[in-house]
């Protein structure tokens, strides 16, 4: 093991200042591009040792900031620091449910803008990595594992890969590990996120086994994303004694109205008692949380935040939180995601423009008659296209949209409507809310007749040539809409505005934060179509009265994404909170640790339980040929609390901790 900064000699404080003063005055007379290996002789007979930089000017700037922290530590200088102290080389990223892969995954049940986020992250964050070790003089590999859930039958993708490099990375992999049956067998086929819990625990067993196997120790750094990812994250780090970083990218309570009170009415179907316990679980065991958005912490003036939505709520009958998270805790952090600009960029910059994807795309749009990949055709080219792409959950609103253009007969006249979202076809699909959906959106386009006015186009996952998509709707002088109930963030949203196109989005959360309504886009209310198919036609009429609003629009939305919305931002962010924390960690250890026993209690006294009724025979029993709505069984009668259960509902416990009732 190799010593950093300080050596084992360096046993007091004052030893420490004078070390860092004469270090800085010597480092001071020398040219700023000297070699930290001509300065180390004198550095260790201080007692320091490498990791203060890799030239004369980087050391002197380490040297001086930690004088400075030592004698007036204000957090610009304590971030400062700890973006230099060498603490984080391998990092683990739990991202369990769905598809997880690079290609041909985006739009599969349950896979979406978590993937996108957390491939571009890895990257962004290897990135960062590498440029700060060598900043600091060390030569040290870092690693990345992102851990997810191996899928033997991978419906053509890469889900039964064990270890798969990430693109356009050089020491960041993905690590796919099985979920296993009750009789030890490796479960073949995908499981929804809703159905998910009890194969979590031994998934956290065997990921901890393989972790440690591939990185030959622990990794210094654990961030969960989404409910599954984030318990199994907790219950590795707490494992590990691994600093845990916790990121939501969705509160399912807040998507879904009233699911708190309502959770026994949902519980077949959605297993929010297993899900929301998981939850809270996961928020307070981890050191820090990070979020895209402010809203996504604390909401608005008109509307609660989603964590703000778990500080106090109650499943009538199972428990009550009565401070479940606080959300003026310092463990929250804002670092918004940004989109991959080799991939999204302005659709102005013509010589990066893929044109030999044209055809394809110009196939895609306005081919004639139905086929496997799309249904409806439009007519009349020259209107411009209003564009949407999603998922086809309930959530997403994308039969929202439809129903909205079907109803505005101004709208219909001034635009086309392009929708690439899910399956075209029910009984190809294995998920319960798309196959609603799609029924909907058929259901929609016949009672609007919008055939000649429609393109819907399944789920596309190539990402390229997305990207291309995005801007060949800007040459329509067409808009983006992202027309969500609810968006946690909305990757979709900062993707269309990187690539120049004027963007019209839901008013409910993330897309709220991102858009200044009427100045880098539109916010437009899901809740009332009326009011949002006549802002969407507003626009279109705007623009056909003065070519310049559409390019005023598009050049602000723009601008609005250079200011805040980029990956490198996000990594420099997220490195920081990772040193930042590991530091706070240390210290407090006795309270910690009170939290982290009852948490522990919670987790074996409610969440095992819950997790044991959610049913698992689904994949284990039947073929995977079957839907999942098919397999659906009645979850076991809930077993009467034992005594130490009561006892612990009892408990008095410290503040900002979760309290049963
Ligand atoms: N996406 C895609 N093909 C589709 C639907 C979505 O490539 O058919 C991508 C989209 O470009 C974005 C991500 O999936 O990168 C969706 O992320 P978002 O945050 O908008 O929503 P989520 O699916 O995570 O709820
Ligand atoms: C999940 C969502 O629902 C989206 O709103 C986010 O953009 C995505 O994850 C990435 O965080």
């Amino acid at each position: 093991m190799q010593k950093l900064m300080v050596s084992d000699t360096m046993d007091t404080m004052s030893k420490l200042q004078t070390a860092l003063l004469l270090a800085e005055v010597f480092v001071s007379g020398l040219p700023k591009d000297t070699p930290y290996l001509k300065l180390e002789q004198r550095f260790q007979e201080w007692g320091l040792e490498k990791g203060w930089g890799d030239n004369a000017e980087r050391c002197k700037e380490t040297l001086n900031c930690l004088s400075e922290v030592l004698e007036a530590p204000d957090p610009a200088n304590m971030e400062k620091f700890f973006s230099r102290v060498p603490s984080i080389f391998n990092i683990v990223v739990f991202s369990i449910h769905g598809y997880f892969g690079q290609e041909k995954v985006l739009g599969l049940p349950d896979t979406g803008g978590q993937v996108v986020y957390i491939l571009d992250q890895v990257r962004a964050m290897e990135e960062e990595l590498l440029q700060r070790i060598k900043q600091q003089g060390l030569n040290v590999t870092p690693k990345i594992l992102v851990l997810t859930r191996l899928i033997p039958d991978a419906k053509g993708t890469k889900c039964n890969v064990e270890i798969e490099p990430v693109e356009h990375t050089k020491h960041s992999n993905i690590v796919r590990v099985p979920f296993k049956s009750q009789d030890g067998k490796d479960l073949r086929h995908w499981v929804s996120r809703f159905d998910i819990y009890p194969y979590l625990e031994r998934y956290a067993q065997d990921a901890t086994a393989k972790i440690l196997k591939i990185l030959e120790g622990k990794p210094d750094l654990i961030i969960g994303n989404y409910t599954d990812g984030n318990l199994v994250a907790s219950l590795v780090s707490s494992k590990l004694g691994v600093t845990q970083g916790t990121i939501a990218h969705a509160l399912e309570k807040t998507k879904y109205e009233d699911s708190d009170v309502k959770w026994r009415e949902m519980d077949q179907k959605y297993h929010f008692s297993c899900q929301f316990t998981a939850d809270m679980i996961a928020m307070n065991t981890s050191d820090f949380i990070v979020t895209s958005t402010y809203q996504e912490i604390a909401g608005s003036k008109e509307k609660p935040g989603q964590y703000e939505q778990h500080y106090a709520f109650t499943m009538p009958g199972l428990c009550r939180f009565a401070t479940g998270i606080n959300v003026f805790d310092p463990k929250f952090n804002i670092a918004a995601p940004g989109a991959d600009q080799s991939i999204y960029f302005p659709f102005t910059q013509k010589k990066n423009r893929l044109t030999h994807l044209h055809p394809q795309i110009e196939e895609l749009l306005y081919s004639k008659g139905d086929t496997d990949e799309h249904i409806g055709h439009l007519a009349d080219r020259s209107k411009p296209i209003l564009f949407s792409m999603a998922r086809l959950d309930k959530v997403k609103n994308i039969t929202g949209l439809v129903e909205w253009y079907g109803q505005n007969k101004k709208l219909r006249e001034l635009a086309n409507l392009v929708v690439v979202a899910g399956l075209l076809d029910a009984s190809q699909s294995g998920d319960r809310e798309e196959i609603e959906e799609i029924n909907k959106m058929h259901e929609l386009i016949d009672r609007f007749q919008l055939k000649g006015h429609i393109r819907w186009i399944r789920a596309q996952t190539d990402r390229v040539r997305n990207g291309e998509l995005y801007r060949c709707i800007a040459d329509t002088k067409g808009a983006f809409v992202q027309p969500a109930l609810y968006e946690a963030f909305g990757l979709t949203v900062i993707e269309a505005m990187n690539c120049g196109l004027p963007t019209l989005a839901t008013n409910q959360g993330g897309p709220a934060e991102i858009i200044v309504d009427g100045v880098s886009g539109f916010h437009v209310n899901p809740t009332n179509g009326d009011e949002a198919g006549a802002k969407i036609a507003d626009f279109f009429q705007k623009c056909k009265e003065d070519v310049s609003y559409w390019n005023k629009l598009s050049t602000a939305a723009l601008q609005r994404i250079y200011e805040c919305y980029t990956w490198k931002i996000y990594a420099t962010r997220v490195l920081n909170m990772g040193s930042t924390y590991a530091f706070w960690k240390t210290l407090n250890k006795e309270e910690r640790q009170a939290k982290q026993c009852y948490l522990q209690m919670f987790y074996n006294l409610q969440f095992r339980n819950l997790a044991k009724a959610v049913p698992r025979a689904a994949g284990e029993q039947l073929q995977a040929s079957v839907a999942p709505s098919e397999m659906v069984v009645k979850p076991k009668e809930r077993k009467p609390q034992t005594r130490i259960q009561r006892i612990l509902t009892r408990l008095v416990v410290p503040q900002n901790l979760p309290i049963l009732e």
